[in-house]
């Protein structure tokens, strides 16, 4: 580990001596201007460290956002999904210390200082509060390791955080910060662990701020490939390469409406991870009773041939047959599941502090969230075939398709979403759809021929500039971009 002012010194020397670090800002931002942006927040942000912590010796860690190309809301249900790590990250300066304290401040002062020390069980600050990402990560890994060692036998580490990935817009700004976190305290305590294992532990650990998410994030953050794009498969867990076409160009365009990660918003979340819990809870059940046998069923993605023993079009059709369209209350779900509400509502309907999701006062939608996720499953599975043949516009249809669903059926999108994939179309995308947790947030756009400047400044005009004076955005380009798939997170100098 070299002090701070060595550091600097290597970032200052990285565009004319064209050393390691020059490398890798080339492959990991999109452009020269990015690169030169880059090194001057790098400066800053080591900047900051040395004046809170002194010229101590540091490293800098990064980890990437992502963009979900295909495969909305299917991870937490064990289906595949298709991510790409963007040139979008959280960049973190961290310094080991001789107790077991952790302290956090943020280059953006509007995330206040976060302290706190290493134990068994961390109590989180408020729900949504920043530090709650750090405190996940740290949690989720002293679980796993406690067994053998304790608490108070790791060190802590002071850490300055400077995140571009814009929040609360489905590009995994939160779990870029918790992986980013969990790479932290492993390096300062001399921990190695493989990243397939490290991104299913941290997959469980970011359950602690209160989203019942799936691992795709966490994943892709640890694992992208420059220039490439990952299958994500969870059931069993495993990352697959997507050789992306030459041509293959992904713009972001944020809605500018946010879905911030409130308690309401977490719960819209929730909500959708609760149906797919009870519609496979009733599929299960109505296989049971139809072929008089066991099934292992916990997850949508378990309804798979060698599973069930069943022929693919059989699971659908008899999946549909146990999912009736109208809309489900615990009552009525209790009574096919012949357990009491009170069961049901443990077994399935739980948040994270322990409390029964209220009942959505007009019902749960139990066949639609189904539709969606099985479907979508087949589509990852068409667009990682058509990704891989070089097929763009077959690949943009199915964007297409997904999206109708992610709004019909699984109710994701917002008007700004809409206007924004609508514009896209007109303006020459192969494909667009929402990106993401969606409720708001980013929107992907297939863009076809040489270059995505045409198309941003038309997403410009027609977009971005008819929005009221007050929501639009002093920097445009945090909000409409180009992305390049990245290589996934790490230590970038030491
Ligand atoms: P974002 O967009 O980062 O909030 C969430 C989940 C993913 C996945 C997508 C929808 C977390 C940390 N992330 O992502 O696992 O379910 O929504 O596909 O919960």
């Amino acid at each position: 580990m070299q002090k701070i002012s060595e550091l600097l010194t290597f970032i200052d020397a990285a565009p004319q001596g064209r050393n390691t670090f020059w490398h890798f800002i080339e492959q990991n931002y999109v452009s020269t201007d990015q690169g030169n942006t880059e090194i001057v927040r790098y400066r800053q942000v080591l900047e900051i460290h040395q004046k809170k912590f002194g010229d101590v010796p540091a490293t800098i860690l990064r980890a990437p956002g992502r963009v979900e190309l295909l495969g909305a809301h299917t991870d937490y249900n064990g289906c595949p999904v298709i991510a790409a790590a963007i040139n979008r990250d959280v960049v973190v300066v961290v310094s080991p210390r001789t107790d077991h304290q952790i302290c956090v401040q943020n280059v953006r002062r509007r995330y206040a200082l976060r302290e706190f020390d290493l134990a068994m069980v961390v109590p989180p600050f408020e729900t949504g509060d920043w530090g709650n990402y750090i405190k996940a990560a740290v949690q989720g890994i002293l679980g796993f390791l406690a067994p053998e060692k304790k608490a108070e036998l790791f060190s802590g580490f002071n850490m300055t955080v400077s995140g571009k990935i814009p929040a609360a817009a489905g590009l995994s700004s939160s779990s870029a910060l918790v992986v980013v976190s969990a790479l932290s305290f492993l390096h300062v305590n001399g921990i190695v662990f493989e990243k397939l294992k490290l991104a299913q532990l941290l997959a469980q650990a970011e359950k602690y701020v209160g989203t019942q998410g799936g691992g795709m994030d966490q994943t892709i953050s640890l694992m992208g490939i420059a220039g490439k794009a990952l299958q994500i498969d969870f059931n069993p867990y495993a990352a697959t390469e997507i050789s992306l076409p030459d041509d293959f160009q992904i713009v972001v365009a944020h809605s500018l409406e946010y879905a911030s990660k409130t308690k309401s918003a977490m719960d819209k979340f929730n909500r959708r991870a609760i149906e797919c819990r009870l519609a496979t809870a009733l599929i299960k059940k109505h296989f049971e009773r139809q072929l008089e046998r066991e099934f292992p069923i916990k997850l949508i993605g378990d309804l798979t041939e060698p599973k069930t023993g069943l022929e693919h079009r059989k699971i659908e059709a008899l999946s549909l047959q146990a999912l009736a369209e109208g809309r489900y209350y615990y009552s009525r779900i209790a009574e096919l599941l012949e357990l009491p509400v009170s069961v049901v509502q443990e077994m399935f309907c739980l948040r994270r502090d322990g409390s029964v999701f209220p009942e959505p006062a007009n019902g749960f939608k139990l066949r639609q969230r189904f539709r969606h996720v099985f479907h979508e499953w087949e589509r990852v599975k068409q667009a990682t075939a058509s990704l891989n043949k070089g097929d763009l516009s077959g690949f943009g249809k199915i964007m297409n398709m997904a999206h109708a669903s992610s709004r019909d059926l699984y109710e994701l999108s917002t008007p700004g979403v809409e206007a924004l994939i609508q514009c896209g179309l007109e303006n020459g995308a192969l494909g667009a759809r929402i990106t993401g947790a969606g409720f708001g947030g980013c929107t992907l756009h297939l863009v076809p021929g040489e270059g995505t400047t045409p198309f941003m400044q038309k997403l410009k005009t027609k977009y971005y500039d008819g929005i009221v004076a007050e929501k639009q955005p002093l920097n445009l380009a945090l909000f409409l971009f180009a992305c390049k798939p990245v290589n996934g997170a790490g230590v970038v100098l030491n």
